[in-house]
């Protein structure tokens, strides 16, 4: 393993940004398409002799990945090297419930603590909503209500991320941008501005940016990147993944229950004395026949 040198903190369509061990921030390119560098990477990059852009040259082994399908449903990481993975949600869009637990079940496999947080708490919270989020917090998942708009616990979610690295997830408008410009006092958008001016001309969109927040750690979006949520490759990485159908599993009669159609299952009486909640049951459900797909395909 080389020494690494080096922290990617901005990926665009071809370029990279790079925070150097010795504080300088640079761009940086990589040769061929087969090596691709995401947020919060570890790589050794050298200088260019005549140019400003360093070259990197290896990537650093990755504790972690968060991976997704993308539009061609190939395997994209979006982020390596993550302590936390912060889920938003919020009462507009619509909440999709099944997004989210795809997200917790990622984050249990990465793994990564999870933290969801609802925002847009200067509105009423939709019907079902504190329901819903109730299940969560009987998981033992933390839970933070906040608003972008009023700044309402902001302040918390910044201490609760503390010096880790946080992923930001969730669906497209919920307001993961506007948390991480306070978060990060603002640094989101002086950067954007900063990538609109590179030398690459117009169209270098950020796919995805690593800021420092005020607590020492450091917060990446997405914002170049299409949010699809998490696909698993194994029914059993589905039930690791929810924590409670994991632990109920051991009571089935089958080593190998899929908690589908067999006899003596006790996930599905757990479902049915309402000791694991019904909605959850049915991501885990939808969630093991997306697996099943992704199997076939790759196979
Ligand atoms: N009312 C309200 N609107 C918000 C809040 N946070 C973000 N928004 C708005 O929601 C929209 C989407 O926000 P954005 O940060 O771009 O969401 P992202 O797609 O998840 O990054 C914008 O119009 C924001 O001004 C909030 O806490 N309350
Ligand atoms: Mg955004
Ligand atoms: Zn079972």
């Amino acid at each position: 393993m080389p020494d690494t040198n080096a922290t990617v903190t901005a990926t665009y369509s071809r370029r990279m940004r790079l925070l150097l061990d010795t504080g300088q921030e640079v761009g940086a390119r990589i040769h061929g398409k087969k090596l691709k560098t995401v947020c919060a990477d570890r790589v050794r990059a050298e200088p260019i002799p005549g140019e400003p852009d360093w070259l990197i040259t290896e990537i650093g082994v990755r504790r972690n990945v968060l991976d997704r399908p993308d539009s061609r449903g190939n395997t994209e990481v979006l982020a390596a090297n993550i302590d936390r993975l912060v889920i938003v949600a919020a009462g507009l869009p619509k909440p999709d419930w099944f997004v989210l637990d795809r997200y917790l079940c990622a984050a249990e496999l990465m793994p990564a603590g999870a933290l969801i947080v609802f925002n847009k708490s200067d509105h009423e919270l939709p019907a079902g909503a504190a329901d819903a989020l109730a299940v969560y917090t009987a998981l033992g998942y933390e839970l933070l209500n906040t608003s972008a708009t009023t700044g309402h616990n902001l302040a918390e979610l910044g201490a609760m991320l503390g010096s880790s690295t946080a992923l930001v997830v969730g669906q497209s408008g919920v307001g993961k941008s506007s948390i991480i410009n306070i978060i990060s006092d603002g640094a989101e958008l002086r950067t954007s501005a900063v990538s609109n001016k590179t030398r690459e001309g117009k169209h270098t969109t950020v796919n995805s940016i690593m800021l420092p927040t005020a607590a020492g750690g450091s917060i990446i979006d997405s914002p170049g990147v299409r949010d699809y949520a998490p696909v698993f490759r194994s029914q059993s990485e589905v039930q690791a993944g929810f924590i409670e159908i994991q632990t109920a599993a051991t009571g089935c009669r089958f080593a190998n229950c899929l908690h589908l159609r067999e006899p003596d299952c006790a996930v599905k009486s757990g479902v049915e004395r309402g000791k694991i909640a019904a909605r959850r049951y049915e991501s885990y459900r939808r969630a093991v026949v997306l697996a099943e797909r992704a199997q076939k395909k790759y196979r």
